[in-house]
C-alpha cells in the first residue's frame, strides 16, 4: 500500500491517521493464486466481510504457508491491508510486537495472525504458547487444512489418523492433536472452532473476537482439494459433514473455563466424508472407532458446556 502524503510530510501524527475500514475485497482479491475450492480462500473472504461489517480493519502477520503466497506476484497483490510475512515459527511474536505498538500509539484495528496448521500445531507452537501465556492483544486464526499444503502435502500434527500424505504414504498412524484444548488450557479469553459450512456461526465468532481484547484463538476447518484429493466443488459439503458427524465440533471456550457447544451433531455417518477424499483408503480408516470417538468427544463437550456454561 502506498504511504499517505500526510504521513510523509509529518503534518499528521500517526495516531491521527483515520482507520480505513476493510471492504469486501480487502483480503482476498483478484490475482490471488489459490487453488479452486480452497477453504482458506473462503475463510479469508469471510474474514474480510466480517471486518467490513464491523467497520474495522487489520494488520496481518502470516508465517510461511499457502496464505503467504496467496497475494501472488506483484502487481497482482491480493492483500489490501498491511501484511508482514514472517518466518515459520515467528508470527505470534511478530504480531505481539505489532499489537503492542498499536496499543502504545493508541491506534485502532485488529492485529491478526493468519497461519496454517503446520505453523500453528507444530513449528510456531512455542511462540504461540508464549503469546497466549502473555495474553497478547491479538487474534490468531489457524486455517487447518491438516497438511503442509504449500510444500506438497506432508503430514502435520493436525493430520487425522489414517490420512495418506507424502510423508505418510501408508496412512498416518498417530491421531490429530487437540490444539483447541491446548490453547484453552492457557486460560485465554476466547478460543473457538469455525466452519465455512456454517457461515452465520463463523461470522458471529469473528464479530465476538473483534469485540474482545487479549488473546483470541480461532480454528477453521479448511478443505484443501489439492491435498485432500477431493473435488473442489465438494469442499463446503465435506466440512459440513465433518461438523454433522462430530469429527469437527463447533464450540467456544471462554477464559479456558466456560464452554458452549454451537452446533449439535446429528452423527451423520462419517463414511461418506472419508469416501469423498482420496487421501483416505478403506483399510486405513477404522470407521467404527471413529464413530465411537465422535460420540465420546461430543458427550464430553456437552458435559463441559452443561457443567461450566458460557
Ligand atoms: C523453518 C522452515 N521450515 C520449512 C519451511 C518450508 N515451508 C514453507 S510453507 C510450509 C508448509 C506450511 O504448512 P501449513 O502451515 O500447514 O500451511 P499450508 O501450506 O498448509 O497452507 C513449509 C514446510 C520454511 N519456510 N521454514
Ligand atoms: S494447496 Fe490447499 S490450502 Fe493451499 S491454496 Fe491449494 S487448496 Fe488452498
Ligand atoms: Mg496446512
Amino acid at each position: 500500500m502506498s504511504t499517505p502524503t500526510r504521513i510523509r510530510s509529518g503534518a499528521m501524527a500517526f495516531s491521527e491517521v483515520p482507520v480505513i475500514p476493510c471492504n469486501d475485497e480487502c483480503l482476498l482479491r483478484a490475482g490471488n493464486t489459490n487453488c479452486g475450492g480452497c477453504g482458506m480462500s473462503i475463510g479469508l473472504t469471510m474474514l474480510g466481510r466480517a471486518l467490513a461489517e464491523a467497520e474495522d480493519t487489520c494488520t496481518l502477520a502470516i508465517p510461511a504457508c499457502c496464505g503467504a503466497v496467496t497475494a501472488g506476484a506483484f502487481p497482482t497483490t491480493s492483500y489490501g491491508v498491511p501484511t508482514v510475512c514472517t518466518t515459520f515459527a515467528a508470527s505470534p511474536a511478530v504480531a505481539s510486537g505489532l499489537a503492542a505498538i498499536r496499543d502504545i500509539n493508541g491506534e485502532s484495528g485488529q492485529v491478526i495472525c493468519w497461519a496454517g496448521d503446520g505453523g500453528t500445531y507444530d513449528i510456531g507452537l512455542a511462540t504461540l504458547s508464549a503469546a497466549a501465556e502473555r495474553n497478547e492483544n491479538l487474534i490468531y486464526i489457524c486455517y487447518d487444512n491438516e497438511i503442509y499444503g504449500n510444500t506438497g502435502g506432508q503430514r502435520s500434527s493436525a493430520t487425522p489418523h489414517g490420512a495418506r500424505t507424502t510423508t505418510t504414504p501408508g496412512g498416518k498412524e498417530e491421531r490429530k492433536k487437540d490444539i483447541l484444548a491446548i490453547m484453552a488450557a492457557h486460560g485465554i479469553p476466547y478460543a473457538a472452532t469455525l466452519s465455512i459450512a456454517h457461515p452465520e456461526d463463523f461470522r458471529r465468532k469473528l464479530l465476538t473476537a473483534f469485540g474482545m481484547s487479549g488473546m483470541r484463538f480461532l480454528l477453521i476447518h479448511s478443505p484443501c482439494p489439492t491435498g485432500w484429493k477431493s473435488e473442489p466443488a465438494d469442499s463446503v459439503a465435506l466440512v459440513r459433514m465433518a461438523v454433522a458427524s462430530g469429527l469437527f465440533p463447533l464450540v467456544e471456550i471462554f477464559d479456558g473455563e466456560r464452554y458452549r457447544v454451537n452446533v449439535e451433531p446429528d452423527f451423520t455417518d462419517p463414511a461418506e466424508y472419508f469416501a469423498r477424499q482420496r487421501r483416505f483408503h478403506d483399510d486405513e480408516v477404522d470407521l467404527e472407532a471413529t464413530r465411537r470417538t465422535c460420540r465420546a468427544r461430543h458427550e464430553r463437550l456437552r458435559f463441559l458446556a452443561e457443567s461450566f456454561p458460557a
